[in-house]
């Protein structure tokens, strides 16, 4: 497709850019991380959702590429951050049956300075089930690393108990499908309520996604949640807004 043409440029074109959305801590609000939103600013089209153009650039296998510059640029900019706090960078399916990632993400760390224990990498069930077994050893030797490891979307997929039961975990983000109606909906109550029991069970921190309202951010904190992320803190935005946020707020 000509979308496909023109993402084979946009690397090397400067077209993409990276946006932060923070991450805080339920109690103390205080900023414990952010999220890194890959952004592709199109010169004719504008700006391009990732729901269109990474499903594209995975297709296409351009997203071993995107997906390196993105963990540069994130672990670069990271490292100018206070010390507390982490990024948390989106990781595809490609990526994780690559065997050279590891390598490529120690590198990386090396070269950027940034504490291993500061960069959380998110994965999805979507992205591991393709091949299990050579995911779940990219996972190890990343974690001995020191990196951490998020399952993203959790409770979206086909399997979440049984990739939970697989994957060693150091937190797991509840989807905001889950959240949006917190206190208006019995099933996203029970499913909330559910997961944080879960994950403190296995002792695993929760990061509840789409928190909008202070209602969400009130019945989350009173089940026990966390972390939140979304709209009620802060947009996802560009690199310089988010650095003197965090530099400010942690
Ligand atoms: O920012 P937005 O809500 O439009 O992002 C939609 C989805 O796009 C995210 O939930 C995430 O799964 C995906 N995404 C965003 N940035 C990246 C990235 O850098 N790499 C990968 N693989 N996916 C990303
Ligand atoms: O799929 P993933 O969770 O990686 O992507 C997060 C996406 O969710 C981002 O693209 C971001 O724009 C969007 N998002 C973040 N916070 C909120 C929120 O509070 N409400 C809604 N509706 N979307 C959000
Ligand atoms: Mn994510
Ligand atoms: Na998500």
């Amino acid at each position: 497709s000509a979308l496909a043409m023109d993402l084979r440029n946009a690397l090397k074109n400067g077209e993409f850019e990276l946006y932060y959305q923070l991450q805080n801590d339920v109690k103390t609000r205080a900023v414990t991380g952010t999220e890194v939103l890959l952004r592709w600013n199109h010169p004719k089209r504008g700006k391009v959702p990732p729901s269109e153009f990474i499903p594209i650039a995975e297709e296409t296998g351009l997203i071993l590429e995107i997906g390196a510059w993105v963990i540069r640029t994130a672990c670069h900019e990271a490292a100018a951050w206070p010390a507390p706090v982490k990024i948390a960078v989106n990781i595809a399916q490609v990526q994780l049956s690559d065997s050279k990632f590891p390598r490529f993400v120690e590198h990386t760390l090396k070269r950027s300075g940034l504490d291993p224990a500061r960069l959380e990498l998110e994965i999805t069930e979507t992205g591991i089930i393709a091949d299990t077994s050579k995911a779940l050893q990219i996972i190890h030797q990343l974690k001995r690393l020191g990196v951490r490891i998020a399952m993203d979307d959790y409770g979206t997929g086909y399997s979440s108990l049984a990739t939970l039961q697989a994957f060693p975990f150091d937190k797991i983000k509840i989807d905001r499908e889950f959240v949006k109606d917190l206190g208006r909906n019995r099933q996203s109550d029970a499913i909330v309520k559910a997961t944080i029991i879960l994950a403190e069970s296995l002792d695993i921190p929760v990061l509840a996604e789409g928190v909008e309202t202070e209602e969400h951010l009130r019945l989350l904190a009173a089940q026990g949640c966390n972390e939140v992320q979304g709209f009620l803190f802060g947009q996802p935005m560009p690199a310089c807004d988010i650095r003197s946020l965090v530099t400010r707020l942690a």
